[in-house]
């Protein structure tokens, strides 16, 4: 059990490390600097204990002194709520706006660059290349004219917290000289720049990151690790 800051925390997480769906919690506890405790398990046999938290098997889970909670999206608004500051915009309109792209990030960006990471053919790799283009145009539109995707586009919030692993992966697989998804799309390039400004979007990964990821790549039998060349898709 590592303890992320402080102690006697009331806050529980279970991770695994390279998990992007528990980097959004991790990210969003850390912005607003509240204490919480971390498990690390085998997503590959996970305990008894944890199915009984986590219906799906999933993480990240949460412990909170009133009972369990799973779903990125649920764990991140209850600590959202149940700590000082909001990150969800105050108006509703604004509000389900990052309700909606927290959901879209989730199905349409991180799945997919989880696919084209971890392909094991060039073919494979370009398919899911080109889903993420077409997704990453519709982003470049809502971003044109904001400095952040939430809310009014004016402040750091919740729609970013639910974005900012895939653009930390993103810009992780340019500095590897692999791909990079978001040449030609100024809007998206500018907002990444701000989100890797902040120091949580590293701290928010624990230090056996990169060598479980470069693991899982090469159990996945990564095209990237054997041809690192760019695809034609990430040109
Ligand atoms: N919709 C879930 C997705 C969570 C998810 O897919 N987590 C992965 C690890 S990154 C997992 O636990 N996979 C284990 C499994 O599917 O058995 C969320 O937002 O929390």
């Amino acid at each position: 059990m590592d303890t992320a800051a402080g102690s006697r925390s009331e806050l529980h997480l279970i991770s695994f490390p390279t998990c992007p769906f528990v980097q959004r919690p991790v990210m969003l506890l850390q912005e607003k600097d509240v204490p919480f405790e971390v498990t690390y398990i085998d997503l590959s046999d996970p305990p008894e204990w944890f199915l009984r938290l986590s219906p799906r098997g999933k993480v990240p889970a949460l412990k909170t002194e009133h009972g369990p909670l799973f779903e990125s999206q649920a764990i991140c608004e209850y600590i959202d709520e149940t700590t000082e500051g909001s990150l969800l915009p105050a108006n509703p309109y604004e509000r389900a706006h990052d309700r909606a792209w927290f959901q879209l990030a989730s199905e349409d960006l991180f799945v997919p660059l989880y696919l084209m990471i971890g392909a094991s053919t060039r073919k494979d790799a370009d398919e899911q290349g080109i889903k993420l283009k077409v997704t990453l145009g519709r982003l470049e539109e809502t971003l044109y004219g904001r400095d952040w995707l939430s809310g009014s586009g004016k402040h750091f919030g919740m729609a970013d917290v639910a974005c900012a692993p895939f653009v930390m992966r993103v810009a992780d697989a340019k500095a590897r000289g692999w791909f990079d998804l978001f040449e030609g799309f100024p809007q998206i390039n500018a907002w990444a720049d701000r989100l890797q400004a902040r120091p949580t979007l590293r701290s928010s990964v624990p230090k056996q990151y990169a060598e479980v990821e470069q693991k899982g790549l090469e159990d996945r039998d990564s095209i990237w690790l054997r041809e690192p060349q760019r695809a034609e898709t990430g040109r």
